[in-house]
C-alpha cells in the first residue's frame, strides 16, 4: 500500500483515474526544485508573519499562511496550473462546475506530532455525502522534499471510499514521500493528516484545493482578495477564484448579474454557462501544450 507516483508528462485523464481509484496520488516534478524556490521567496515574508497555530488540530508547531491568490503572483500560477485543473475537473465533473476552495502554506515545525487523520470534507459541517461522489479535489504542493521524518502527509489510499467518520491509528497511513515541485493529489473523501515532523527543519506545503461550486469556500475569496488586485487578475483566475455563478444561479449580484461585473465592468454580463468545467480545463490544457 502506497501513494502511486506518476511523472509530470502524464495526462489530467491517467492522473484522474489513479485519483479515482486509490483517493491520491502524486504527480513528480511538476515544478522544478528553482521555480519552488521562486516561489518560497516570495511567500518568505508572510510566512515570517504568521502565528503558530491555536489548537491540535491546526498544530501549535504549524503555520498555516493564506491569501495566496492576493499576496503571490506565483502562487496564481499554481493556482492556475493546467494539468491540476484537467485533474480537478476530471475527479468533479460529476457536477456543473468547481472553484477554488482555499491556499494555504502548511508549515509544519521541527516537533510537532501528527495531525489526527481526517477527511477534509469533514469541514462541511460533516454532511454525509454519498460514497463516491467527490466534492473537493486537493493538492499539496511540496515546497521542500517530504519525507516520512519531516512530516510528509499521511494517507490511507483506497479510504475514499469507506464508511464515514473512521478512526484510523497512524500506523494504517503511509507517508506520501516526494520531491520539492512535486504534487500530491487526493480527494475530499481519503483520510489523511499532517505527518510528525521529528526533523530540524521545517517541512513546508503549498494546499491548494478545488471544491463543487454549490458548495460555499473554506477560504472567502472575495474578502481574502482586495477588489484592487481582483481587477488585475486573469478572467479564468476570476472566474476560478468564484466571480462567476456555480450551477445556474447561486452567487448571482443584485439584478441577476454576473459577478465579475462587480470587479470588471468593461466586461458586462458573460451570461450563463460560462463556468470552468473539465472540458474548458482540458481545453485549455491543448491550448497551453500546442502553444
Ligand atoms: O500538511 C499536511 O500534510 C496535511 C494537512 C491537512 O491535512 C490539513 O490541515 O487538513
Ligand atoms: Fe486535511
Amino acid at each position: 500500500m502506497k501513494v502511486e507516483h506518476l511523472p509530470a508528462t502524464a495526462t489530467p485523464e491517467e492522473a484522474t483515474a489513479i485519483l479515482k481509484r486509490d483517493g491520491a496520488v502524486i504527480v513528480d516534478g511538476v515544478i522544478s526544485s528553482p521555480e519552488m524556490d521562486a516561489v518560497a521567496e516570495e511567500l518568505k515574508p508572510w510566512m515570517d508573519a504568521t502565528p503558530f497555530g491555536p489548537d491540535d488540530f491546526s498544530g501549535r508547531r504549524t503555520k498555516r499562511t493564506g491569501g495566496l491568490v492576493a499576496r503571490s503572483p506565483r502562487c496564481r500560477e499554481l493556482v492556475m496550473n493546467p494539468l491540476i485543473l484537467g485533474v480537478a475537473g476530471g475527479l468533479l465533473s460529476h457536477a456543473s462546475s468547481f472553484q477554488l476552495h482555499l491556499t494555504q502554506v502548511i508549515a509544519i515545525g521541527p516537533d510537532e506530532p501528527a495531525q489526527p487523520i481526517h477527511r477534509d470534507q469533514w469541514a462541511f459541517d460533516f454532511f454525509p455525502f454519498p460514497k463516491g461522489y467527490e466534492v473537493q479535489c486537493n493538492t499539496i504542493w511540496a515546497m521542500t522534499d517530504f519525507t516520512e521524518e519531516n512530516g510528509a502527509t499521511r494517507v490511507v489510499p483506497g479510504s475514499h471510499l469507506l464508511e464515514d467518520k473512521l478512526r484510523f491509528k497512524l500506523e494504517e497511513s503511509v507517508p506520501a514521500e516526494m520531491k520539492k515541485g512535486s504534487v500530491l493529489l487526493y480527494t475530499g473523501a481519503v483520510y489523511h493528516g499532517g505527518g510528525a515532523n521529528r526533523s530540524k527543519a521545517t517541512r513546508d506545503g503549498i494546499n491548494i484545493t478545488y471544491n463543487l461550486s454549490w458548495l460555499r469556500q473554506e477560504e472567502n475569496q472575495y474578502l481574502s482578495v482586495p477588489h484592487d488586485i481582483a481587477r488585475t487578475l486573469p478572467i479564468e483566475l476570476l472566474k476560478l477564484i468564484g466571480y462567476r455563478r456555480g450551477a445556474y444561479a447561486l452567487g448571482y449580484v443584485d439584478d441577476l448579474r454576473d459577478p465579475i461585473e462587480v470587479v470588471r465592468p468593461d466586461l458586462g454580463t458573460t451570461g450563463l454557462g460560462d463556468a470552468l468545467t473539465a472540458e474548458s480545463a482540458r481545453a485549455a490544457l491543448k491550448q497551453k501544450q500546442t502553444a
